[in-house]
């Protein structure tokens, strides 16, 4: 069973056990576990082969006996016991956003709300409103996180998807009969948010390849089994759908379920021009089967040089290859400096020391920290006194450190009239500043423009953070006029950032082409809060492909002197 999974199961538990008690405690026991396996670097099965489960900090005793069981068989009593009390009604319920165990029980217990459709129900009557501890404006929360939820319905974040399409893919490899597999579809493509996972196999005995597929430990049912084509549903809810095709068509079938529909659509015209006929089977002439080596020579055939995956949204990318000016796009190893990081100073989980030990590990030459500013004060935002004491910090670390340079940055809030968040005096000390916002989201479109683009004026700005707010699948952006911000950010020499959580991936691609031609610089940034949401760059990285930046287009490619230079420039000039 695969580390997501468990750690999926954990927090249920830990959802259902705060349904059923006001006890605190035992949740946030499971929770932590279930994160310090998110965390987890190495194979569980390994880990708990060699007993040492239990020498992780946040898994005591007992909640390591329930992970053993639940990698070993696949389930747990408790798990059962927990799901067979509480009505399964309930457990929807708290994936309406804002709404937790806690409100749930309480709605339970005042009004008997087990469903969705009930809670809705009550909300439309204005019953919710009249339980203790909920109001009107709680009450049109919930209503407006019913509705979204229902707007987001069957879609997943990539983080939700990739890692499970991956061991699939994975698991597919093994199977003795298959001589090629590959990631299709939109996940393929890089896409934030994605309906399901394709895979494309080659075998010569597609049966068997299926049989193996459906014995993947992450397949919970079977939606769809044929010849060439298995559908299944995942653990977590996602689809997933195999394809089986032979030796020969697999390259024309790797393109095809790669998409998109609507740059198929677009290269079936190309091959139509030529006198060719393109389908998910093979490049013909006339009768003829064109011979393919791989998926890269049908791009090459129709004179296209070839197309990224990223690319093929059917927008320009087919114009561009046909005149041979498609983008040299951004390679992960391109990026070397480690942008917007928050340390325990702040809000983040891990000591200054873990995060540039965790960076330099990962062959990074730089890092910017940037915990938060003052008045993120439910972030633990750092007072001007915090902050000469982490300089001093960075300092003494700094000193030690041969070949890597720790920047001093910060994350500061775009306070609600545009200006940044400490004197001038004290934004004088930090090598560079990440601008952000993070309150008074509902501002009319006009004022938040102008409150964004006042942050980008100040010289001290650096780098435009998050630049629209915008949770996937969970919150909308907040109206903003992302075509001014993009044309002031060109103009002062603000970078934009690509915030690499999955959660957020932002400024949003489609965005990109816009951008480039502003003459807009973006910096790839985990927004870490841990060691490991380092490497929610990778997810920037595909991002910031599928924008069409390369690496000339993003500040953290350069090197370290480079870099220093660049975040200098605005506050010399
Ligand atoms: P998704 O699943 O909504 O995140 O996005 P995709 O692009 O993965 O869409 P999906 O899974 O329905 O289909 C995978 C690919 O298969 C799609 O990108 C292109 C190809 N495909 C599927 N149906 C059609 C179709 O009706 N016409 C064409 N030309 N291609 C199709
Ligand atoms: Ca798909
Ligand atoms: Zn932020």
């Amino acid at each position: 069973m695969l580390k997501v999974q468990v750690a999926a199961q954990l927090e249920e538990i830990a959802d259902l056990l705060e349904i059923q008690s006001e006890n605190p405690f035992q949740p946030r026991a499971f929770r932590n576990a279930a994160r310090a396996l998110e965390g987890l670097a190495e194979d569980l099965e390994d880990v708990l082969a060699e007993g040492r489960l239990r020498g992780i900090p946040a898994i005591g005793d007992s909640i390591a006996n329930e992970i053993s069981e639940l990698v070993t068989t696949g389930g747990s009593k408790r798990l059962r016991e927990l799901r067979a009390s509480v009505p399964p009604g309930i457990l929807e319920m708290l994936r309406v956003p804002g709404l937790g165990p806690k409100k749930a029980r309480a709605l339970q217990k005042e009004l008997r709300i087990e469903s969705l459709e009930a809670l809705k129900k009550a909300c439309e009557s204005g019953a919710v409103a009249q339980v203790k501890g909920f109001g009107e404006k709680t009450q049109q929360k919930i209503l407006d996180g019913i509705e979204y939820l229902s707007s987001v319905a069957g879609r997943f974040r990539v983080d939700q998807a990739l890692p499970r399409a991956l061991a699939l893919l994975d698991h597919l490899r093994q199977c003795p009969g298959v001589t090629r597999a590959e990631l299709a579809g939109s996940l393929r493509r890089g896409k934030e948010i994605v309906k399901d996972i394709d895979l494309v196999a080659a075998s010569a005995d597609p049966v068997a390849v299926m049989d193996h597929f459906l014995r993947s430990p992450d397949v919970a049912g079977v939606v769809a089994k044929g010849e060439t084509k298995t559908s299944v549903r995942l653990s977590n809810g996602l689809a997933a759908d195999l394809r089986v095709v032979s030796r020969i068509e697999f390259p024309a079938a790797l393109q095809y379920f790669t998409g998109s529909k609507e740059h198929n659509t677009q290269l079936r015209g190309i091959a139509k021009e030529l006198g060719l006929k393109l389908n998910e089977y093979a490049l013909f002439r006339g009768e003829v089967a064109l011979p393919l080596r791989d998926e890269a020579s049908i791009y090459e055939i129709l004179g296209l040089g070839f197309i990224e995956p990223e690319l093929r949204e059917g927008l320009d990318e087919i114009r561009l290859g046909a005149e041979g000016r498609l983008p040299t796009l951004l390679e992960r190893s391109d990026i070397v400096g480690m942008i917007h990081v928050h340390t325990d100073w702040s809000d983040g989980a891990a000591t200054l020391e873990e995060m540039v030990e965790a960076a330099r590990e990962r062959g990074y030459r730089y890092i910017g920290i940037t915990d938060h500013s003052q008045s993120a004060s439910y972030a633990g935002g750092l007072t001007p006194e915090r902050v000469r004491k982490q300089h001093a910090e960075i300092d003494r670390l700094n000193s030690k450190l041969a070949g890597f340079r720790i920047f001093k940055g910060i994350e500061s809030d775009i306070l609600a009239d545009g200006s940044l968040d400490y004197e001038d005096d004290m934004l004088d000390l930090f090598d560079f500043v990440v601008a952000s916002v993070h309150s008074s989201f509902k501002m009319p479109q006009e004022a938040m423009t102008a409150r964004v683009i006042r942050a980008l004026q100040d010289p001290r700005t650096t780098i435009l953070g998050h630049p629209t707010g915008r949770l996937l699948l969970s919150r909308d952006a907040y109206a903003i006029d992302m075509g001014q911000v993009l044309k002031a950010a060109g103009e002062l020499g603000v970078a934009v950032e690509i915030n690499a959580s999955p959660y957020r991936l932002d400024l949003d691609w489609r965005l990109g082409p816009r951008a480039m031609e502003l003459g807009v610089k973006t910096s790839i940034n985990p927004d870490a809060h841990s060691t490991d949401g380092m490497d929610d760059v990778i997810h920037g990285v595909k991002i910031a492909r599928k924008a069409g930046f390369s690496r000339e287009d993003v500040v953290n490619t350069l090197g370290i002197e480079a870099f220093a230079k660049w975040i200098a420039r605005r506050k010399s000039g």
